[in-house]
Formats: structure tokens, C-alpha cells, sequence
């Protein structure tokens, strides 16, 4: 069964197109071969490959945003680059847990060396990382984190503070609505770190600093375009008082964009639009003037990644928690930056 999952995920990678990763001078993303031979050669044996590359498995979520896409590319690029040292199994969980579970598995029967994935939601992971930890495999959180009852289960985290990004999300609306108004909020998935954080470092740095404005609504838009959209038409429809939105990534905030405009309302003028992620997309619609802002998050994590899972292979500790630099963005800033995003 567990194979036979694998099986069709790494299948399912086979269509993704030309790899583009978040590339440097040194190592042009132009140059990058196509992702299926790097994870069709580390698809095999279930035990472990006899060779001394360092084997990596990596059970991604799916593909909810555009931010993810940058993910994964970045990581397939990266070891497509890095043939000689690296072998990278890939598998696409399709969004749901019990997958990712299925995969984590799976590398745990392959025998690989390190097991990297980004935790769909923060709880359920006990079972599983107790059998990694019992198999001698550390675990790499990568872009979410799990609870604190799991904290002694994995080696390492490479993620954003997404407490601090939800804070410079509302100094950027508390700003632009000069202390005073109504603002709605899209939720990522529920139960997901990334959405917990930024909620809470958002509400927080509101409530703290700009007490005369006000989180008339806040529900989940599941981190997708369509979701953004869809839940940002209802809270129209309920409010005809909004003066802002935030949303927990740009994908939520491109979907809030196109429900506002068929409100026949402007967004970044009559609403002020706030995302996080920095993809390409949210400086485009900067540089229209239907955004007026977003927080950066970093999903470039390949090297960390791959130079970290090799310290842990060769028994080197290394910190709990890596965490990424990441920058603020206004509108104003965004022609500018535009030709500099990479994801
Ligand atoms: O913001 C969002 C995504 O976990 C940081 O997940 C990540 C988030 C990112 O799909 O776009």
C-alpha cells in the first residue's frame, strides 16, 4: 500500500514543468534540467540505496499557492543541480496529512538518510515521529512547525517567524488606515502554523498599537485563490464597511482583489489589500494599484535544506530553529522589486 502511494506521487511529478529554481548568479536557474530524472532515479529499492549520497526524502503538501510551487521548484531544482551528491525522493501529499503520514513512511522503509517536510497542520504528528526518531532518521520541519508535545521528535525547523510577519502586516494596514477602521482577515489552513502565527501576530500588534480598528470578520480561505475569493464575496455581502483586508497569504489576497472589483469597489483604494508570501503575482498587482502591500516569505529553502539534512547525516547538531530573513514590501516599492522575484 505505502509503496503504491509513492509510486503515484512521484508518477504525479513527472508532469511538472521546466524547473526554475530561486537560482543565483553561481547557479543559473536557465541551466536547470527537468525535475523527473532527479526523483525518478531516487525512486527505488525499499531499503537503503548503496551509495553515499545523501538520500532525502521530502513529503511536500501539494500545491496550494503559488508560494508552494516556488517551494517545491526550488527544492527539485536544487537537487537536479546537485546529482552527483544528492538524491532527492519527492512526493506530493495532495494536501492532506494522512498522505504526508503515508510518505514519511514510506522513506522510513527506503531507509533514507533525512526526512523533510512542511506539516500541512501544527497536530497529529506524535506517531509518526516517534517511528523517524526510533529508525535513527532526523526530521527536518520545513516552512510550518508541529506542537510543543512534539518538540523533542525533530531536529530542526527552516521557516519564517510568522508572528513577526503578521505584526508588519498590521503596521502596514494601522498605517494606511491612519489608526482608525474596519478590517476583515483570510485565515490559511486551519490548524496550520503559518496561519495560527500570523493571526496571532496580527491581532496582537492591532490590538497593541491601533485600538480603534477593528477585526470585523475572520475565516479560513485554505491558504488557495479560489477560497480567498469566494469567502471575501460573502464578507462583502455582509459589510459594506470594509476598509480593509488581510490576508494570510497573496493568493487569499489576489482572490479578495477580484471580488472586490466585482463589487465594483477599487482594491487598494475604497479597500486597502495586504498578503504575505511576496510572489510575483502580489507586485504585479502592486504596480497596478490594487494591492498595497505584503510581508515576505522566504520559500528559497533548498540549500538550507539539503546543506543541513548533510550535518545531521554526518551527526552534527544544529540550531532548532533556522529562521529566514525576510523583507516588508509596499506599494511604492513594488516597480522596483518587480524583476528581482524569483518565485
Ligand atoms: O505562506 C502559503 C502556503 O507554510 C509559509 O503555506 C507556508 C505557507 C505560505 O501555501 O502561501
Amino acid at each position: 500500500m505505502r509503496k503504491g502511494f509513492l509510486a503515484a506521487s512521484l508518477a504525479a511529478t513527472m508532469g511538472l514543468s521546466l524547473l526554475v529554481g530561486c537560482g543565483t548568479s553561481s547557479e543559473p536557474a536557465a541551466a536547470a534540467p527537468a525535475a523527473p530524472e532527479a526523483t525518478a532515479e531516487a525512486a527505488p529499492a525499499a531499503s537503503k540505496p548503496a551509495n553515499s549520497k545523501l538520500v532525502v526524502g521530502f513529503a511536500q503538501i501539494g500545491q496550494e499557492s503559488g508560494w508552494r510551487d516556488g517551494e517545491t521548484n526550488d527544492i527539485q531544482w536544487y537537487a537536479a543541480q546537485h546529482t552527483d551528491e544528492i538524491d532527492l525522493v519527492f512526493a506530493d501529499a495532495q494536501q492532506k496529512q494522512e498522505n504526508q503520514i503515508k510518505a514519511i513512511r514510506n522513506f522510513i522503509d527506503m531507509g533514507v538518510d533525512v526526512i523533510a517536510f512542511p506539516p500541512v497542520v501544527e497536530t497529529g504528528w506524535e506517531a509518526v515521529l516517534t517511528e523517524c526518531k526510533e529508525a535513527g532518521i532526523p526530521v527536518i520541519l520545513v516552512d510550518r512547525g508541529v506542537d510543543e508535545s512534539c518538540a523533542d521528535l525533530y531536529a530542526t525547523q527552516i521557516s519564517s517567524d510568522f508572528i513577526w510577519e503578521g505584526a508588519q502586516a498590521a503596521d502596514i494596514v494601522g498605517d494606511l488606515l491612519g489608526g482608525k477602521g474596519n478590517v476583515v482577515e483570510l485565515e490559511g489552513t486551519v490548524g496550520a502554523s503559518a496561519a495560527n502565527e500570523r493571526k496571532e501576530g496580527f491581532d496582537k500588534e492591532l490590538a497593541d498599537k491601533y485600538p480603534d480598528i477593528k477585526i470585523i470578520e475572520s475565516q479560513t480561505g485554505d491558504f488557495t485563490r479560489a477560497l480567498g475569493k469566494e469567502v471575501m464575496e460573502s464578507f462583502l455581502k455582509s459589510h459594506d464597511d470594509i476598509n480593509a483586508v488581510f490576508a494570510h497569504n497573496d493568493d487569499m489576497a489576489l482572490g479578495a482583489i477580484e471580488a472586490i472589483k466585482e463589487a465594483g469597489k477599487k482594491p487598494g483604494e475604497d479597500i486597502i489589500v495586504v498578503g504575505c508570501d511576496g510572489v510575483k503575482g502580489a507586485f504585479e498587482a502592486m504596480v497596478a494599484g490594487e494591492m498595497n502591500g505584503t510581508v515576505e516569505c522566504n520559500p528559497c529553502l533548498a540549500k538550507q535544506i539539503f546543506e543541513t539534512a548533510a550535518k545531521l547525516k554526518a551527526g552534527e547538531t544544529v540550531d532548532k530553529w533556522i529562521v529566514s530573513n525576510d523583507g516588508v514590501f509596499r506599494q511604492e516599492d513594488a516597480e522596483a522589486e518587480l524583476p528581482n522575484r524569483t518565485y
